[in-house]
């Protein structure tokens, strides 16, 4: 079996890390690297190296994610339009992706660019 990610770590709780939110299926925590004012990382229990490779039996995990971030922006006050939040999934070297365990970013609290980098 080969080793653990550090978001596996993470949610099997061998690494501290307060959880922002947590279900069944999907459990949050701030990034250790923000890179705006909020910025958490909405990651699924079962280790789906990235999202390209999710398949059908995925389907209510990847729900999942998105109705946790919805469920998050509430939480934390930045839901209302007035305000609101970026997500972002990066898939494979040319998007940036560093941790092999797929995950959403949630980010907000200050004006995005768009396009992004
Ligand atoms: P990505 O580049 O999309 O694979 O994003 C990985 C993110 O994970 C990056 O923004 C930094 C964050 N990260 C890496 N290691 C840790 C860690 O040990 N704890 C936390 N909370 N975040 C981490």
């Amino acid at each position: 079996m080969s080793e653990k990610t550090i978001f596996q770590k993470i949610i099997d709780r061998e690494i501290p890390a307060p959880l922002v939110y947590e279900d069944d299926l999907v459990a949050a925590f701030n990034d250790v690297n923000p890179q705006a004012p909020t910025h958490v990382l909405i990651v699924p229990k079962k280790l789906i190296p990235r999202v390209g490779e999710a398949t059908a039996e995925d389907q209510a995990t990847l729900g999942a994610l998105l109705l946790a971030a919805g469920k998050i922006a509430d939480k934390l006050g930045i839901k209302d339009r007035s305000k609101g939040f970026r997500l972002v999934i990066n898939h494979g070297k040319d998007a940036g992706e560093s941790v092999p365990h797929m995950h959403v970013h949630l980010l907000a609290g200050r004006p995005l660019d768009w396009p992004p980098g």
